[in-house]
Protein backbone atom coordinates (compact mmCIF):
# COMPACT_ATOMS: atom_id res chain seq x y z
CA UNK A 1 0.00 0.00 0.00
CA UNK A 2 1.33 3.10 -1.00
CA UNK A 3 1.29 6.34 1.90
CA UNK A 4 2.07 9.00 0.08
CA UNK A 5 3.16 12.64 1.82
CA UNK A 6 2.97 15.76 -0.30
CA UNK A 7 4.87 19.21 0.45
CA UNK A 8 3.51 22.17 -0.51
CA UNK A 9 0.10 20.81 0.26
CA UNK A 10 -1.23 24.41 0.55
CA UNK A 11 -0.71 25.72 -2.66
CA UNK A 12 -2.99 25.83 -6.21
CA UNK A 13 -2.32 21.69 -6.89
CA UNK A 14 -1.87 20.84 -2.98
CA UNK A 15 -5.56 20.90 -2.07
CA UNK A 16 -7.00 19.23 -4.71
CA UNK A 17 -4.26 16.87 -5.05
CA UNK A 18 -5.02 15.43 -1.18
CA UNK A 19 -8.73 15.11 -1.94
CA UNK A 20 -7.94 13.63 -4.75
CA UNK A 21 -5.79 10.76 -3.76
CA UNK A 22 -7.63 10.55 -0.64
CA UNK A 23 -10.21 9.09 -3.32
CA UNK A 24 -8.09 6.54 -4.22
CA UNK A 25 -5.64 5.54 -1.83
CA UNK A 26 -7.82 6.17 1.32
CA UNK A 27 -7.70 9.16 3.72
CA UNK A 28 -4.79 7.62 6.14
CA UNK A 29 -2.85 7.32 3.57
CA UNK A 30 -2.08 10.65 2.18
CA UNK A 31 -0.18 13.38 4.10
CA UNK A 32 -0.33 16.83 3.00
CA UNK A 33 1.92 19.12 4.64
CA UNK A 34 2.75 22.55 4.35
CA UNK A 35 5.51 24.95 6.55
CA UNK A 36 2.95 26.57 8.62
CA UNK A 37 -0.61 25.66 9.65
CA UNK A 38 -3.36 27.93 8.23
CA UNK A 39 -6.30 28.07 10.21
CA UNK A 40 -10.19 27.79 8.16
CA UNK A 41 -8.12 26.00 5.31
CA UNK A 42 -9.99 23.18 4.42
CA UNK A 43 -7.28 20.24 5.14
CA UNK A 44 -6.66 21.73 8.64
CA UNK A 45 -9.80 19.43 9.52
CA UNK A 46 -10.17 16.73 6.78
CA UNK A 47 -7.51 14.58 8.38
CA UNK A 48 -4.12 13.96 9.25
CA UNK A 49 -1.60 17.20 8.57
CA UNK A 50 1.74 17.77 9.12
CA UNK A 51 3.89 21.12 9.03
CA UNK A 52 7.11 20.63 7.03
CA UNK A 53 9.78 23.12 6.09
CA UNK A 54 11.38 21.51 3.20
CA UNK A 55 14.43 22.85 4.32
CA UNK A 56 14.66 20.85 7.85
CA UNK A 57 16.02 17.46 6.56
CA UNK A 58 15.62 16.03 9.90
CA UNK A 59 12.18 16.84 10.12
CA UNK A 60 11.66 15.12 5.97
CA UNK A 61 12.82 12.47 7.54
CA UNK A 62 10.93 11.86 10.87
CA UNK A 63 8.09 12.58 9.32
CA UNK A 64 9.08 9.62 6.55
CA UNK A 65 9.65 7.55 9.56
CA UNK A 66 6.28 8.14 11.42
CA UNK A 67 3.90 7.73 8.70
CA UNK A 68 6.10 5.34 6.96
CA UNK A 69 5.66 7.04 3.85
CA UNK A 70 6.72 5.20 0.49
CA UNK A 71 5.95 8.08 -1.82
CA UNK A 72 6.35 12.01 -2.10
CA UNK A 73 4.74 14.44 -4.10
CA UNK A 74 6.94 16.98 -4.05
CA UNK A 75 5.19 20.53 -4.85
CA UNK A 76 6.58 23.46 -2.57
CA UNK A 77 8.21 25.75 -4.68
CA UNK A 78 8.18 29.48 -5.61
CA UNK A 79 7.01 30.26 -8.98
CA UNK A 80 7.80 32.63 -11.59
CA UNK A 81 6.49 35.74 -10.91
CA UNK A 82 7.62 35.44 -6.89
CA UNK A 83 11.03 34.06 -7.67
CA UNK A 84 11.88 37.19 -9.50
CA UNK A 85 11.12 39.21 -7.14
CA UNK A 86 13.08 37.62 -4.52
CA UNK A 87 15.96 35.19 -6.99
CA UNK A 88 18.07 34.23 -3.67
CA UNK A 89 15.07 32.55 -1.63
CA UNK A 90 13.46 30.74 -4.75
CA UNK A 91 16.84 29.18 -5.55
CA UNK A 92 17.01 28.33 -2.03
CA UNK A 93 13.54 26.72 -1.79
CA UNK A 94 13.49 25.28 -4.77
CA UNK A 95 16.73 23.48 -4.88
CA UNK A 96 18.00 22.93 -1.35
CA UNK A 97 14.15 21.74 -0.62
CA UNK A 98 14.22 19.02 -3.58
CA UNK A 99 18.04 17.81 -2.51
CA UNK A 100 16.65 17.04 0.84
CA UNK A 101 13.68 15.40 -0.59
CA UNK A 102 15.95 13.59 -3.30
CA UNK A 103 18.36 12.91 0.20
CA UNK A 104 15.81 11.23 1.84
CA UNK A 105 14.37 9.41 -1.11
CA UNK A 106 17.58 7.85 -1.46
CA UNK A 107 18.16 7.14 2.09
CA UNK A 108 14.45 5.65 2.72
CA UNK A 109 14.23 3.75 -0.90
CA UNK A 110 10.97 6.34 -1.76
CA UNK A 111 9.69 6.95 -5.03
CA UNK A 112 9.64 10.78 -5.54
CA UNK A 113 6.94 12.86 -8.02
CA UNK A 114 8.56 16.35 -8.71
CA UNK A 115 6.49 18.69 -10.95
CA UNK A 116 8.07 20.82 -13.58
CA UNK A 117 6.75 23.47 -16.05
CA UNK A 118 6.90 25.45 -18.98
CA UNK A 119 8.82 27.93 -17.65
CA UNK A 120 12.15 25.11 -17.86
CA UNK A 121 12.03 26.79 -21.61
CA UNK A 122 12.98 29.74 -22.75
CA UNK A 123 13.42 32.40 -25.63
CA UNK A 124 15.60 30.26 -28.13
CA UNK A 125 13.26 26.89 -27.54
CA UNK A 126 11.09 26.54 -30.66
CA UNK A 127 7.68 28.71 -29.91
CA UNK A 128 5.21 26.36 -31.64
CA UNK A 129 4.82 22.43 -30.54
CA UNK A 130 7.51 22.40 -28.52
CA UNK A 131 9.54 19.09 -28.60
CA UNK A 132 10.28 17.19 -25.08
CA UNK A 133 13.86 17.25 -25.87
CA UNK A 134 14.72 20.91 -27.12
CA UNK A 135 16.96 23.83 -26.18
CA UNK A 136 16.59 24.51 -22.60
CA UNK A 137 17.79 27.80 -21.39
CA UNK A 138 15.09 29.77 -19.10
CA UNK A 139 15.80 33.54 -18.09
CA UNK A 140 13.88 33.05 -15.10
CA UNK A 141 15.08 31.61 -11.63
CA UNK A 142 12.21 29.48 -11.48
CA UNK A 143 13.04 28.21 -14.60
CA UNK A 144 16.62 27.40 -13.73
CA UNK A 145 15.68 25.55 -10.59
CA UNK A 146 13.23 23.78 -13.20
CA UNK A 147 15.55 22.90 -15.32
CA UNK A 148 18.58 22.22 -12.67
CA UNK A 149 15.96 20.24 -10.78
CA UNK A 150 14.83 18.01 -13.40
CA UNK A 151 18.74 17.15 -13.95
CA UNK A 152 19.22 16.57 -10.51
CA UNK A 153 16.28 14.08 -10.58
CA UNK A 154 17.16 12.22 -12.87
CA UNK A 155 20.59 12.25 -11.74
CA UNK A 156 19.58 10.31 -8.61
CA UNK A 157 17.31 7.99 -10.74
CA UNK A 158 20.86 7.19 -12.96
CA UNK A 159 23.13 6.86 -10.10
CA UNK A 160 21.19 5.88 -7.15
CA UNK A 161 18.25 3.66 -8.62
CA UNK A 162 15.31 6.48 -6.95
CA UNK A 163 12.26 6.08 -8.91
CA UNK A 164 11.79 9.86 -9.71
CA UNK A 165 9.50 11.32 -12.37
CA UNK A 166 7.72 14.23 -13.10
CA UNK A 167 5.90 16.71 -15.34
CA UNK A 168 5.95 20.00 -17.01
CA UNK A 169 3.13 21.89 -15.85
CA UNK A 170 1.48 24.44 -18.02
CA UNK A 171 -0.88 27.05 -16.32
CA UNK A 172 -3.54 25.60 -13.94
CA UNK A 173 -6.81 26.68 -13.80
CA UNK A 174 -9.15 25.60 -10.73
CA UNK A 175 -12.07 26.20 -9.24
CA UNK A 176 -10.80 25.61 -5.87
CA UNK A 177 -7.74 26.97 -4.56
CA UNK A 178 -5.93 30.19 -6.20
CA UNK A 179 -2.89 30.11 -7.46
CA UNK A 180 0.15 32.53 -6.49
CA UNK A 181 2.63 34.52 -7.91
CA UNK A 182 2.77 32.47 -11.38
CA UNK A 183 2.86 33.98 -14.73
CA UNK A 184 -0.46 32.36 -15.93
CA UNK A 185 -2.47 33.38 -12.73
CA UNK A 186 -4.50 35.90 -15.01
CA UNK A 187 -6.06 32.93 -16.49
CA UNK A 188 -8.12 32.12 -13.05
CA UNK A 189 -8.48 35.78 -12.35
CA UNK A 190 -10.12 36.49 -15.13
CA UNK A 191 -13.14 33.81 -14.40
CA UNK A 192 -13.45 35.28 -10.66
CA UNK A 193 -13.59 39.08 -12.29
CA UNK A 194 -15.80 37.64 -14.92
CA UNK A 195 -18.40 36.86 -12.13
CA UNK A 196 -18.32 39.26 -9.80
CA UNK A 197 -17.68 42.87 -11.86
CA UNK A 198 -18.02 41.52 -16.14
CA UNK A 199 -14.35 43.01 -16.80
CA UNK A 200 -10.86 42.20 -16.00
CA UNK A 201 -7.63 44.01 -17.02
CA UNK A 202 -5.32 41.28 -18.16
CA UNK A 203 -1.72 41.59 -16.59
CA UNK A 204 -0.62 39.40 -20.10
CA UNK A 205 -0.88 41.26 -23.20
CA UNK A 206 -3.09 40.14 -26.43
CA UNK A 207 -1.92 37.70 -28.73
CA UNK A 208 0.34 35.91 -26.05
CA UNK A 209 -0.34 32.10 -26.39
CA UNK A 210 0.99 29.74 -23.36
CA UNK A 211 -0.10 26.02 -22.63
CA UNK A 212 -3.04 25.47 -19.74
CA UNK A 213 -4.42 23.15 -18.33
CA UNK A 214 -8.02 22.45 -16.22
CA UNK A 215 -6.80 21.01 -12.07
CA UNK A 216 -8.92 17.51 -12.72
CA UNK A 217 -6.13 16.30 -15.89
CA UNK A 218 -3.59 17.99 -13.72
CA UNK A 219 -4.26 15.56 -10.97
CA UNK A 220 -5.13 12.93 -13.26
CA UNK A 221 -1.75 13.00 -14.98
CA UNK A 222 -0.16 13.12 -11.53
CA UNK A 223 -1.29 9.58 -10.56
CA UNK A 224 -1.31 8.61 -13.79
CA UNK A 225 2.29 9.41 -14.12
CA UNK A 226 2.74 7.48 -10.44
CA UNK A 227 1.10 4.43 -11.59
CA UNK A 228 2.83 4.07 -14.76
CA UNK A 229 4.78 0.74 -15.68
CA UNK A 230 8.58 2.40 -14.84
CA UNK A 231 9.93 -0.39 -18.34
CA UNK A 232 7.82 2.15 -20.33
CA UNK A 233 9.06 5.45 -19.54
CA UNK A 234 11.80 6.37 -21.60
CA UNK A 235 12.16 9.90 -19.82
CA UNK A 236 11.25 10.83 -16.43
CA UNK A 237 12.19 14.37 -15.71
CA UNK A 238 9.92 15.54 -17.04
CA UNK A 239 7.31 15.11 -19.32
CA UNK A 240 5.65 17.74 -21.78
CA UNK A 241 2.17 17.83 -20.88
CA UNK A 242 -0.79 19.89 -22.23
CA UNK A 243 -4.40 20.45 -22.60
CA UNK A 244 -5.06 23.81 -24.28
CA UNK A 245 -3.60 26.49 -25.84
CA UNK A 246 -4.89 30.33 -25.64
CA UNK A 247 -4.39 33.83 -25.75
CA UNK A 248 -6.22 36.12 -23.08
CA UNK A 249 -8.14 37.34 -26.02
CA UNK A 250 -9.87 33.52 -26.42
CA UNK A 251 -9.96 32.78 -22.90
CA UNK A 252 -12.06 36.19 -23.07
CA UNK A 253 -15.15 34.88 -25.98
CA UNK A 254 -15.33 31.64 -24.42
CA UNK A 255 -16.35 33.58 -21.13
CA UNK A 256 -18.70 35.31 -23.20
CA UNK A 257 -20.69 32.12 -24.55
CA UNK A 258 -22.06 32.33 -20.64
CA UNK A 259 -21.56 35.94 -19.36
CA UNK A 260 -22.45 38.44 -23.04
CA UNK A 261 -21.06 41.64 -21.09
CA UNK A 262 -18.05 40.71 -20.06
CA UNK A 263 -15.40 43.06 -21.36
CA UNK A 264 -11.65 42.02 -21.09
CA UNK A 265 -9.21 45.29 -21.08
CA UNK A 266 -5.15 45.08 -20.58
CA UNK A 267 -2.87 46.66 -18.17
CA UNK A 268 0.35 44.68 -19.17
CA UNK A 269 2.93 43.68 -16.26
CA UNK A 270 5.99 44.49 -18.23
CA UNK A 271 7.88 41.75 -15.63
CA UNK A 272 5.53 38.88 -16.29
CA UNK A 273 4.90 39.59 -20.14
CA UNK A 274 8.99 38.97 -20.24
CA UNK A 275 8.36 35.71 -18.63
CA UNK A 276 5.23 35.43 -20.75
CA UNK A 277 7.22 36.04 -23.84
CA UNK A 278 10.11 33.89 -23.13
CA UNK A 279 7.85 30.56 -22.79
CA UNK A 280 6.51 28.50 -25.21
CA UNK A 281 3.44 28.91 -27.08
CA UNK A 282 1.99 25.59 -27.13
CA UNK A 283 3.67 22.05 -25.98
CA UNK A 284 4.31 18.40 -28.21
CA UNK A 285 2.90 16.12 -25.77
CA UNK A 286 3.21 13.19 -27.50
CA UNK A 287 5.88 11.33 -25.78
CA UNK A 288 4.12 11.80 -22.42
CA UNK A 289 0.48 10.11 -24.26
CA UNK A 290 2.35 7.07 -26.02
CA UNK A 291 4.92 6.37 -22.64
CA UNK A 292 2.27 6.76 -20.17
CA UNK A 293 -1.27 6.81 -21.81
CA UNK A 294 -1.87 10.68 -21.21
CA UNK A 295 -4.98 12.41 -22.33
CA UNK A 296 -6.87 15.24 -21.39
CA UNK A 297 -10.37 15.25 -21.05
CA UNK A 298 -10.92 19.27 -21.12
CA UNK A 299 -10.75 21.68 -23.67
CA UNK A 300 -10.68 25.34 -23.98
CA UNK A 301 -14.62 25.49 -24.10
CA UNK A 302 -14.86 22.21 -21.50
CA UNK A 303 -13.00 24.13 -18.77
CA UNK A 304 -14.50 27.32 -19.41
CA UNK A 305 -17.88 26.24 -19.17
CA UNK A 306 -16.91 23.71 -15.80
CA UNK A 307 -15.11 26.47 -14.37
CA UNK A 308 -17.97 29.31 -14.83
CA UNK A 309 -20.74 26.51 -13.55
CA UNK A 310 -18.81 25.74 -10.38
CA UNK A 311 -17.21 29.29 -9.23
CA UNK A 312 -20.93 30.34 -9.45
CA UNK A 313 -22.01 28.01 -6.76
CA UNK A 314 -19.08 28.88 -4.60
CA UNK A 315 -19.00 32.89 -5.08
CA UNK A 316 -23.28 32.96 -4.71
C1 LIG B 1 3.83 29.97 -13.27
O1 LIG B 1 3.16 30.71 -14.00
O2 LIG B 1 4.87 30.30 -12.70
C2 LIG B 1 3.34 28.55 -13.10
C3 LIG B 1 3.99 27.62 -14.07
C4 LIG B 1 3.61 27.65 -15.50
O3 LIG B 1 4.82 26.85 -13.69
N1 LIG B 1 1.92 28.49 -13.23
Amino acid sequence: MKKILITGALGQIGTDLTRYMRGIYGKENVLPSSRKRKEGHPLMDEGNFETLDVLDYERIEELVEKHQVTHIVHLAAILSGTGEKNPQVAWDINMNGLYNVLEVARIHDLSVLIPSSIAVFGENTPKDQTPQDTIMRPSTIYGVTKVSGELLADYYHRKFGVDTRGVRFPGLISSDAMPGGGTTDYAVHIFYEAIKNKEYSSFIGKGTFMDMMYMPDALKAIVQLMEADESKLKHRNAFNITAMSFDPEMLAKEIRKFIPEFQLKYDVDENLQKIANSWPNSLDDSEARTQWGWDPEYNLTSMTKDMLEKLKKKLD
